[in-house]
């Protein structure tokens, strides 16, 4: 049974489980990333994210990463942090290397503070695992304290969460966060500015522990804002080659929805460009 503390994580917009994954299954995810690169390499199914190489298609093609997307923990996690049996609708990335910087927000209305994305409630959240050690290592994850309020994207204090390779960080939509943190080797729980992170030298940067793998897992509960997400996601041309690369036969569609609400994206995505 995972420890989930609901009230932090509805005052804070984030929080840290640690351990929900074994070493032994971190690894297999590690071997099942670069694999799945590989082929990605092969047949053009990436695209590349500043550095990183990120894979385009549902990750639930992929059984390594449809048993994460369907364990029970993850699942545990989702449903305890939304109040409800979770739906899943095919939002999920795998990336291997350094992305982009930068505190960001990843609703559909990212600067309307009277928008419904800022006024309703927000039931869409990420689970992000990062399958090797940020706790003393450059790479990880910042979030803005708090910030999960406001369309500003400079609010609340600005911290680089210690995950290590098997904890989960899960955060709302809402909330600000910034990937590939860089740690000072003289003063390592600084969080930087973007803009200065870019410039730091390396001499200066605690180095990653090892190449970066991180894998985001969207669940959220049926709502307006689940509604405008995917909607988004409709008219997103990362996103659309996404949904254009994923397939749900009848078996897998009845495995995931043996656990989770499932929305067929592909379906939704179909009917949505032909109202
Ligand atoms: O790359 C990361 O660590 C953060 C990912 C991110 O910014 C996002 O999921 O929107």
């Amino acid at each position: 049974m995972v420890e989930v503390n609901k009230a932090k994580f509805d005052e804070d917009g984030y929080t840290l489980i640690k351990n929900v994954l074994t070493k032994e299954e971190v690894e297999e995810l590690r071997r099942a990333s670069y694999k799945l690169i590989e082929e990605d390499e092969k047949n053009g199914t990436y695209i590349i994210h500043r550095f990183a190489k990120n894979h385009i298609g549902c990750l639930t093609a992929v059984p390594e990463f449809r048993k994460l997307i369907l364990d029970d923990r993850v699942i545990e996690i989702a449903t305890q942090l939304l109040g409800e049996k979770p739906t899943f609708f095919g939002d999920c990335i795998m990336e291997i290397g350094i992305g982009n910087r930068g505190f960001h927000k990843d609703t559909a209305n990212r600067n309307d503070q009277n928008h419904p994305d800022w006024t309703e409630e927000y039931p869409v959240i990420r689970i992000a695992f990062y399958l090797e050690d940020h706790s003393e290592h450059s790479g990880g994850l910042k979030v803005r304290v708090g910030s999960q309020n406001t369309v500003k994207t400079n609010e609340g204090k600005a911290v680089i969460l210690p995950t290590q390779a098997g904890d989960a960080a899960a955060f709302c939509l809402r909330t600000s966060h910034a990937g590939n943190a860089v740690r000072l080797k003289f003063a390592p729980n600084i969080s930087l500015h973007n803009s200065l992170e870019k410039r730091i030298p390396e001499f200066l940067k605690v180095p990653e522990e090892k190449e970066r793998i991180s894998i985001f897992l969207t669940y959220g509960l049926k709502s307006g804002a689940l509604d405008r997400y995917m909607e988004y996601m409709f008219n997103h041309g990362v996103y659309q080659k996404r949904i254009l690369n994923s397939s749900y036969s009848d078996e897998l569609k009845e495995e995931i929805s043996s656990k989770l609400d499932f929305i067929d994206i592909t379906k939704a995505y179909e009917e949505y460009n032909t109202k």
